[in-house]
């Protein structure tokens, strides 16, 4: 593949054939729905771009044959004929990775699940939700919400991507401060395994100590050992008191600060708590045209969002919150969202960030887990770094880099560095990596909190995982696939 210099195209793997095709319009029916056929019709690239190529445009693929599945048994069909065949396959759900892990490498099958997207079932008293991948993850909320239930999950890209896939990169997104993480919440799944076992534990127990809970491999295993095809999850009570405030204020101790005093005064109501430094917010203003909610600039920024049952109670610590922090100069300013528009203006801040930083033409995004203390420093040190080898300028246009931004779930010890260059350069990589991850390994920290590893980062597992967990992993990884056609070249 031209993206990918460096790898080969295992000859193990077959390449798909028109007998294949055949075979699997007998599984999946002929519409245009469930496949799209570049193999054996004269369908054109363009159509085949949206799946080949990743949401940021960075990573592409060249499959020429997408299948949707609609059911479990024929995921499990289509599996069990790929392992045969050694024919090499992609899971895919909204193809909205960060990491290039949902586009193929080479010729790969495609296995969209977005057509398997039925809500099975849920349960109002225990607020279990059991539904199939495919299912968008605004649109599971939304169903949820109507019982006054929430998903325990949430970001910015809830629009496309889908809880399937949420769960197989064990997606941390905006809320896990309050409500945990995947490995938390999910309570059972039903997975297809590359033989077309189909392992139904779609568990609606809280509670189930017998043997290994080997659901949990699936969870964030980025699609490398099989397929999910629902999954079962307990989702909390909706929160009818929602409040979200917006503080600039004049360092990051201050921003630390304030995360000590939200957790102290706010503690059981606090649903997040998020960082964002200057240049992310210019970024987000110049790319998106929208109004800051403060008149001054500020070094740093921070959105706080509470939910509660009572609305007075909450009222009234947030009251005492906002008191304390002004009084005492922890924060310089802020604002208080007095409408449900203004929740969500006060929120795009945060979450248009990630887009905004393409604003320029490219950007390159590290997601990391920092102890606290030292988290902003990266940025800093990053900066530093590009002044000193003369790749950055914010106005000369013959530098590659345009800013570097930091901003992330504070809450979570997590940090978005984001890179934002005129175009993808060479010499940036090299001055970036392996440089950002010594700077974490050296931290003990993560160089991946929640994208997962996919392609762009599985050269550098070792920063954060020991031999003997990667031998560990490898072995768990050749039980379940032994033949390796599940999302081959990534990260295992
Ligand atoms: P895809 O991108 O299609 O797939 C992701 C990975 O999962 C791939 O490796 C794929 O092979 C595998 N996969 C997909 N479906 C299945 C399945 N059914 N079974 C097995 N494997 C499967 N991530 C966060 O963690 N937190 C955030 O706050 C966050 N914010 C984002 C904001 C924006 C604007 C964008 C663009 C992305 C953001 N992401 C975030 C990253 C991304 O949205 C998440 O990783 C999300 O979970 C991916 O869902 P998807 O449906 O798009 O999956
Ligand atoms: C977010 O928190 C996402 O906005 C995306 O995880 C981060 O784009 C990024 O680097
Ligand atoms: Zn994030």
């Amino acid at each position: 593949s031209d993206s990918y210099p460096d790898l080969k195209r295992d000859s193990r793997f077959k390449k798909v054939t028109k007998e294949d095709v055949e075979h699997f319009r007998s599984v999946l029916g002929s519409s245009e729905a469930a496949i799209l056929d570049g193999v054996t019709n004269e369908t054109g690239e363009e159509d085949f771009e949206s799946f080949n190529s990743d949401w940021m445009r960075k990573y592409r693929g060249q499959c020429r044959l997408v299948l949707k599945p609609e059911t479990t048994e024929q995921v499990s069909k289509v599996l069990k004929y790929c392992n045969e065949q050694m024919l090499a396959v992609v899971p895919q759900g909204g193809n909205s990775g960060l990491v290039g892990g949902s586009v193929p490498v080479f010729d790969e099958i495609i296995i969209n699940l977005s057509r398997m997207n039925q809500v099975r079932s849920f349960d109002d008293v225990s607020g279990v939700l059991v539904a199939e991948s495919g299912v968008i993850l605004q649109q599971a909320d939304e169903h949820v919400a109507k019982q006054s239930h929430i998903f325990p999950l949430d970001l910015g890209a809830k629009g496309t991507c889908q809880i399937g896939a949420n769960v197989a990169t064990n997606a941390g997104g905006l809320r896990l401060l309050r409500y945990g993480s995947m490995h938390g919440n999910i309570l059972g799944l039903e997975c297809v395994l590359p033989d077309g076992t189909i392992m139904d534990d779609l568990s609606k127990l809280r509670k189930n100590n017998t043997g290994y809970d080997l659901k949990q491999l699936f969870i964030g295993g980025e699609g490398t050992i099989g397929i999910i095809t629902a999954i079962s999850i307990l989702c909390p009570q909706r929160s009818n008191a929602v409040n979200v405030a917006y503080f600039g204020l004049e360092s990051y101790e201050k921003v630390m600060e304030a995360f000590k005093e939200a957790k102290k005064q706010l503690g059981e109501i606090l649903s997040a708590f998020e960082l964002m430094d200057a240049a992310s917010q210019s970024l987000y203003h110049k790319a998106s045209g929208a109004k800051l909610p403060l008149e001054a600039e500020h070094p740093f920024y921070c959105l706080i969002e509470t939910s509660g049952s009572n609305t007075e109670h909450d009222s009234e610590k947030l009251n005492a919150f906002l008191e304390h922090v002004m009084s005492e100069e922890i924060v310089s300013d802020g604002v208080m969202a007095e409408s449900e528009t203004q929740v969500q203006s006060l929120w795009a801040c945060r979450e248009g960030i990630s887009e905004a930083g393409q604003h320029w033409g490219g950007v390159y995004k590290y997601d990391l887990s920092i102890p606290l203390p030292e988290l902003y420093e990266l940025v800093e040190d990053a900066r530093k770094m590009f002044e000193g080898n003369g790749l950055m300028s914010a106005e000369d246009e013959s530098f590659p880099v345009v800013d570097v931004v930091g901003y992330g779930h504070m809450g979570d010890s997590n940090l978005h560095l984001n890179v934002a260059v005129r175009r993808y350069d060479k010499e940036v990589e090299k001055a970036l990596e392996p440089w950002v991850y010594e700077w974490v390994a050296k931290r003990q920290g993560s160089i991946s909190a929640e994208h997962g590893l996919g392609i762009a980062k599985k050269a550098y597992i070792g920063y954060s995982r020991s031999e003997t967990m990667i031998k560990l992993m490898k072995q768990v990884k050749g039980l379940f696939d032994p033949n390796g056609i599940m999302n081959p070249y990534k990260y295992i």
